[in-house]
C-alpha cells in the first residue's frame, strides 16, 4: 500500500470501509461489531492527528514568525491573509445564496416530511440550540476577550481554543524578532528541530491513513439515519454540493489567475488533504497534514503557510459559511416563509461571521447555524429537516474548508514572493520516496 500515492491510499481506505459496512450491515451483528471493533481505531485516528495539530502550530508558527526580518512583513502578511480570507467566504455565502434561490429545494418538503423528520430529530434540536446558546452568551467583544489566553496549557489542551495558541505562538515569535539574533538563535533552533520531528510524526501517523479512514468511513454508514429520511432531503443536499464544487473550482480559478499554477497542479497537491478532511469532517484534524501538502506539494514557504493554515483552519470555513446560507433559506422555504432581499442579505453577514465563529471540529457548522437561523427570523426547530444528511455534507464542507485555506495560503504566499517550486518535483507522493 506504501507504493500508492497518498490520495489512492486513502480513496481505497474509504472505498473499502463503505464496502466493508454495506457488507456486514446485512448481518444483525454487524452494526454493533462495527461500532465495538472498528469505529475505535478511527477515533485512534482522529485523535493522532489532532495530538500534533498543536504542537505543529506552535512549532512552525513560532519559527515562521521569528524568520520574519521584522514585525511590518508579519502585520503586512496578516492583513493580506485576513482580507483574503473575508473576501472567499463572502463568495461562498453569496453562491450558497444564488443556488438556493434558483434551486428552491425547501419547496420539496411536503407536511409529512417536515413532521417525520421534526419528530425523528427533536431532541438534536434542543441539544444544537443549548450548545448554540452557550456560544451566543458572550458579548460583543468576547471573541477578542477569547483570543488572549490565561493559560497556555489550557489553551494547549481544549481543541476549540487554536487561536489561543496561534496568539500565544505569534507573540512568542514577536518577541524572538525584537531580541539580539544570538540571543534567539538557540530558541529558533530549538523550534526548527521540533518542526523536523513533528512531520516526521505526520508521516508516521499518515502510514495508517488507509486503515483509519476504513474505520471512519465503516463507522459512518453503520451510523446512517434510514435512507428514505435522505432521499427527501437528496433535492437540498445536491444544492449544498453544488455550490461546494463551485467553490472548489472558484478556488482552482484563483490559484491559477495570481499564482499561474494550474488547477491540475493545484488540486494534485491538495488531494490528500481534502479527502482527509472527506473522511474526518474536522479541519483541525487535517491541518497537519494541509500544512505538510501546502508546503511540500504546492511550494508555499512554511513562514506562510505556518501563518495562514492554522488560522485558516480556526476562521476560514468558506464551505461551512455556504452551508448555512443554504440550510436557513431552505429551512425559511420548507416553513413556507418568503426572506426579502435585506433578510438574505443580512444572512450573508451573519453566515460569514458564525462560519468564523466555528470550531474545526465536525458538526460546528450546524451550531453555529442556530446563530444564522435566530438573526434571520427563521425557527430554529427547522433545524429538525437537516440533521439527517448533515454528516455527509459536513464531510464535503470540511473538504472545501480545507482547499479554501490551501488556496489563500497560495495567494498570500505568492504575493509575499515566497511561493517556491515545490520540494516534490514529479507527481509521485513524498510518502512512496521512503
Ligand atoms: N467540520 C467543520 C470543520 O472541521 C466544518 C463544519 O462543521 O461545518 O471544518
Amino acid at each position: 500500500m506504501k507504493k500508492l500515492a497518498l490520495h489512492w491510499q486513502i480513496l481505497i481506505g474509504m472505498g473499502a470501509g463503505i464496502l466493508f459496512a454495506l457488507i456486514l450491515t446485512n448481518f444483525e451483528w454487524g452494526s454493533q461489531f462495527v461500532t465495538d471493533w472498528i469505529k475505535p481505531f478511527g477515533t485512534i485516528f482522529i485523535n493522532a492527528l489532532k495530538l500534533i495539530a498543536v504542537p505543529l502550530i506552535l512549532a512552525s508558527l513560532i519559527k515562521g514568525v521569528s524568520d520574519l526580518k521584522d514585525i511590518s512583513s508579519l502585520s503586512k502578511m496578516g492583513a493580506r491573509t485576513l482580507i483574503t480570507y473575508l473576501i472567499t467566504t463572502v463568495v461562498a455565502v453569496s453562491i450558497g445564496l444564488v443556488i438556493v434561490n434558483v434551486f428552491k429545494p425547501g419547496k420539496t418538503i411536503d407536511e409529512d416530511t417536515r413532521t417525520e423528520l421534526t419528530e425523528n430529530y427533536g431532541g438534536e434540536v434542543e441539544l444544537t440550540r443549548q450548545s448554540a446558546a452557550k456560544q451566543k452568551e458572550s458579548g460583543p467583544l468576547q471573541a477578542l476577550e477569547d483570543l488572549v489566553p490565561d493559560n497556555i496549557f489550557g489553551a494547549a489542551s481544549d481543541n476549540g481554543n487554536m487561536l489561543q495558541v496561534i496568539f500565544f505562538a505569534v507573540f512568542f515569535g514577536i518577541g524572538m524578532i525584537l531580541i539580539p539574533e544570538k540571543q534567539a538563535r538557540p530558541v529558533k533552533n530549538f523550534f526548527d528541530a521540533l518542526n523536523e520531528v513533528i512531520l516526521k510524526m505526520i508521516d508516521l501517523i499518515m502510514l495508517a491513513a488507509p486503515y483509519g479512514v476504513f474505520a471512519l468511513l465503516a463507522a459512518l454508514i453503520v451510523e446512517a439515519p434510514s435512507p428514505d429520511l435522505f432521499m427527501a432531503l437528496l433535492y437540498y443536499a445536491g444544492c449544498v454540493v453544488l455550490g461546494l464544487v463551485l467553490m472548489i473550482a472558484f478556488y482552482a480559478l484563483i490559484v491559477w489567475v495570481f499564482t499561474k499554477k494550474s488547477p491540475l497542479f493545484f488540486i494534485n497537491g491538495i488531494s490528500p488533504a481534502q479527502l482527509l478532511g472527506l473522511s474526518t469532517s474536522s479541519s483541525a484534524a487535517t491541518l497537519p497534514v494541509t500544512m505538510e501538502r501546502v508546503e511540500e506539494h504546492l511550494g508555499v514557504d512554511r513562514q506562510v503557510s505556518s501563518f495562514v493554515l492554522p488560522i485558516g483552519a480556526t476562521i476560514n470555513m468558506d464551505g461551512t459559511s455556504l452551508y448555512q446560507a443554504v440550510a436557513a433559506v431552505f429551512i425559511a422555504q420548507a416553513f413556507g416563509m418568503d426572506l426579502s432581499l435585506g433578510v438574505q442579505l443580512g444572512i450573508i453577514a451573519t453566515a460569514t461571521l458564525a462560519s468564523i465563529g466555528s470550531a474545526a471540529v465536525p458538526g460546528a457548522g450546524m451550531v453555529m447555524l442556530v446563530i444564522v437561523l435566530g438573526q434571520a427570523g427563521i425557527p430554529e426547530a427547522g433545524l429538525a429537516l437537516i440533521f439527517a444528511i448533515d454528516r455527509p455534507l459536513d464531510m464535503v464542507r470540511t473538504s472545501v474548508n480545507v482547499t479554501g485555506d490551501a488556496a489563500v495560503s497560495m495567494l498570500v504566499a505568492k504575493s509575499q514572493d515566497k511561493l517556491h517550486e515545490p520540494h516534490v518535483k514529479n507527481w509521485d507522493d513524498k510518502y512512496t520516496k521512503e
